[in-house]
């Protein structure tokens, strides 16, 4: 666990789906058409509700995220952040990555939430390596922290230990 002013940020191993917080994270398609991973299990666990307020806000560019209510999840609300799909690395990925992670930063903000819990962005259908990617949204969350923010609590959910270990070893160089 890493404290910064109010905020803390952990690292936990699970579902993303069951975490109670305020908001949680999907891992979205820019139409909001649902899919598989985190996307199918937050779908699966919060019923139809989700899928109906995507239909009606009808997508998200690369980079962006919007707010959905949390149907029948524990959490209130859910943010469908569209990371980049990786391509090789030339192709502006990280600057979208990053993005995809700030600006869900800032809508949970914008509803003044306390409580956050993100998955590992675009490392599954998407492709993007995991180590580049735990090492970049590490750096945009620790950075967030440092500055004004209604958020006291950011998790990030790791589906398995393999992504665990991967956000644990990016981890260790940005703390003192
Ligand atoms: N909780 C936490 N992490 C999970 C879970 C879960 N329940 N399930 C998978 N992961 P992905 P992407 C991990 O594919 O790469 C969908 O079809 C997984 O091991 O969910 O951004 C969408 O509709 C991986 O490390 O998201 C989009 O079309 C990470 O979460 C597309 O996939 C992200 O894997 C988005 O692809």
């Amino acid at each position: 666990m890493v404290t910064i002013n109010q905020t803390t940020l952990t690292l936990v191993e699970g579902d993303i789906a069951s975490q109670a917080v305020d908001a949680v994270v999907n891992a979205a398609n820019a139409a909001l058409a649902g899919g598989g991973g985190v996307d199918g299990a937050i779908h699966r666990a919060g019923g139809p509700a989700i899928m109906k307020a995507c239909r009606a806000i009808g997508g998200c560019s690369t980079g962006s995220a919007v707010i959905t209510t949390g149907g029948r999840l524990l959490a209130r609300y859910v943010i469908h952040a569209v990371g980049p799909i990786w391509r090789g690395g030339q192709y502006g990925e990280a600057v979208l990555f990053q993005s995809a992670y700030r600006e869900s930063l800032r809508v949970a903000v914008a509803h003044n939430l306390r409580s956050i819990a993100f998955p590992s962005l675009s490392t599954g259908a998407y492709g993007y390596p995991i180590h580049l990617a735990a090492a970049l949204a590490l750096r945009v969350v620790l950075e967030h922290m440092s500055g004004p923010t209604s958020l006291e609590k950011i998790l990030f959910v790791l589906f398995d230990q393999s992504a665990f270990q991967a956000f644990q070893h990016a981890l260790a160089p940005l703390v003192p």
